[in-house]
């Protein structure tokens, strides 16, 4: 997707004046950044192209913004820095992207090569600080090195399992001139094959497991999403008549409301959806990676099941749960190889027996929550699913309160949900809210934080009061750390060290930033506050204050058996009642 731009091909230009004539003809209109020496030639020339250009208030955040830019829109996301301290700042922003294999590219400014290696100021060697938190890294020395390397970086960014490249530009190369070249020919770089050919011979095995098994669950991740595998996915398990259950960042790959959609599996998960997964006979991974948050305790994970992994990076397979199939690709792609060789079928005994597994889960739902005037987290997600009707974008934080979005805010479609899966990252939502805020104008965008990751990064309010960026910002406020106090409170004794925590007055903050902040503290406060915000123009920040010591169930402790779960104790014995339990990790 190029932008109309002048054809400079052949002339004369700067460094700098490549590098943006570069980002335009990769699709770039909008960047998120922030200035200083080194990248200064850069930011001198960018007024003479059509680019949009975010003033972050940290670099992190121009990070997430590139991160949530790309996560709601599938296209590469841009973030600038300079060198030094401004590099560095990316560091949390890129790990973030990279543990949830999102495309961005990050542009940094260096010192002048002459000059490297010498401790110069504000010089850090960036490279060597993100060579593993990057699927890639350049170091350019050469204006005549910046245009190959910026349609590198775009195609190893978007190109088979996405990730986040750094391209580091010294000054003196921004600087220099030299004969801009843009080859026609597509970017070819030996020793690096995204795509993968399909094995026919695979495919009939994976099918034949499929149309023989008698238990099967579908576990459906991130790569549904990014591969745009909806559609096809759906056709399947409406085939052959597969329950499907979702990882955190698989929500919205298959509709919340589909019959055959079981819910979430993992550490949070639904406990049915843990207990089908353990029952299975055969285990159907797509764009998932099995991670430790959904596994539990490897060696007791769905002992009886076959497994299918479709994957789009061979590394995964066979990491963490040995599988029988493997069809390396791209979900879209191995889907439809798999479709015309499954027969239809129906499993009315294993769908029956998984609504059986329900059990009492369904008197421990939000209705049974004490609804004596205190107002839970949890009332707050439900409400605002209810009041957007399931159509807003969700940006979740890290904590208590993004499992109760995931619990309660149901997620119909694709890339309605952003969050840090991953490196679970505090700080995350505010700032990826306004880079998915600036994707797609026309969605309603909110943010989901606790009051301990929206003081990591609220500065960025300031970023939506000057850029006019409308999100509407749900603060769980319970006055702790919560996911570390539950922990505390299950694993070590109750002792809460450091994680009570004070906060400003957000109400005042919003209004210290010219925008509108509400504040609620009962449960019939909650929906006059969401229409408020939703007809208040601009950002709105609104402070529910919560109860303080709720916690999130059910709950597999880290490295238990996956089907081992602490639930919620009855709604009499109140929620502060819950067990004690002996061992745990650091969350
Ligand atoms: C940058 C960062 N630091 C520390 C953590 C560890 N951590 C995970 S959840 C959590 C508590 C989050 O508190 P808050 O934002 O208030 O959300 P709550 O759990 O109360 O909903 C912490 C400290 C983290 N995930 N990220
Ligand atoms: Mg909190």
């Amino acid at each position: 997707m190029a932008i109309d731009l002048p054809d400079r091909r052949g002339q004369t230009l700067t460094g700098a004046e490549i590098l943006w004539d570069s980002l335009c003809r990769e699709g770039v209109d909008l960047v998120f950044g922030y200035p200083g020496g080194a990248i200064m030639p850069a930011y001198d020339a960018m007024p003479n192209f059509p680019i949009r250009h975010v003033l972050v208030r940290h670099e992190q955040c121009a990070a997430h913004m590139a991160d949530g830019y790309a996560r709601a829109s599938g296209r590469v996301g841009v973030a600038v820095a300079t060198s030094g301290p401004g590099a560095t700042n990316l560091v949390t922003g890129i790990a973030t992207a990279m543990l949830d294999s999102i495309p961005i590219v990050c542009i940094t400014g260096q010192v002048p090569s002459t000059l490297l290696g010498s401790d110069a100021f504000q010089e850090v060697d960036i490279t060597g600080v993100t060579l593993p938190i990057t699927k890639h890294n350049y170091l350019v020395t050469r204006a005549e090195d910046i245009a190959e390397t910026i349609r590198e970086a775009f195609y190893i960014a978007r190109s088979g399992r996405p990730g986040p490249v750094r391209v580091d530009i010294c000054k003196d190369a921004q600087q220099k001139s030299c004969v801009f070249e843009w080859p026609d020919a597509p970017v070819s770089l030996p020793g690096y094959r995204p795509a993968h050919p399909v094995v026919p011979s695979d495919i009939a095995r994976a099918a034949e497991l499929v149309n023989r098994s008698q238990r099967p669950v579908v576990l459906c991740g991130h790569g549904v999403i990014e591969a745009g595998a909806t559609e096809i996915l759906a056709r399947l398990v409406e085939l052959a008549d597969l329950p499907v259950a979702c990882t955190l960042l698989g929500l919205g790959a298959f509709p919340a409301s589909h019959p055959r959609n079981l819910g979430r599996m993992g550490m949070h998960g639904e406990a049915w959806v843990n207990t089908a997964i353990q029952e299975a006979d055969l285990l159907i991974a797509v764009g998932m990676r099995f991670d430790d948050r959904v596994t539990g305790r490897l060696a007791t994970y769905a002992r009886g099941a076959r497994k299918i992994h479709i994957e789009l990076d061979p590394a995964e397979v066979n990491k963490n749960v040995p599988v029988d199939v493997a069809l390396v690709g791209d979900a879209a792609t191995m889907l439809a190889e798999l479709l015309p060789c499954v027969e239809q079928r129906s499993h009315a005994d294993w769908v029956h027996r998984i609504d059986s597994l329900k059990g009492d889960a369904a008197v421990r739902d939000i209705q049974q929550l004490p609804d004596s005037g205190r107002l839970y987290a949890a009332h707050v997600i439900f409400d605002l699913w209810w009041a957007t009707a399931g159509k807003a974008l969700v940006v979740s934080d890290v904590g208590q309160h993004q499992m109760w979005e995931a619990q309660y805010y149901r997620h119909e479609t694709p890339r309605s949900l952003i969050t840090s899966g991953g490196l679970g990252t505090m700080g995350f939502a505010l700032p990826a809210a306004i880079g998915a805020k600036l994707a797609k104008p026309e969605a309603e965008v909110w943010v989901v934080v606790g009051d301990g990751g929206f003081q990591m990064t609220n500065m960025e309010l300031s970023t939506c009061a000057q850029d006019d960026v409308a999100v509407k910002i749900a603060v769980i406020n319970n006055g702790y750390l919560g996911m570390v106090r539950q922990w505390q409170e299950f694993f070590y004794g109750r002792r809460y060290v450091a994680t009570p925590i004070r906060s400003p007055d957000f109400v005042a903050l919003a209004k210290a930033h010219g925008l509108e902040g509400f504040r609620v503290t009962d449960r019939a406060g909650v929906l006059p506050a969401i229409d408020a915000a939703r007809k208040t123009p601009g950002t709105v920040v609104i402070d529910f204050r919560v109860e303080q010591e709720d916690a999130v169930y059910p709950m597999v402790p880290a490295g238990a058996d996956l089907h081992d779960m602490i639930r919620r104790p009855k709604p009499e014995a109140g929620v502060s009642q819950s067990p004690i339990y002996e061992t745990g990790e650091d969350p």
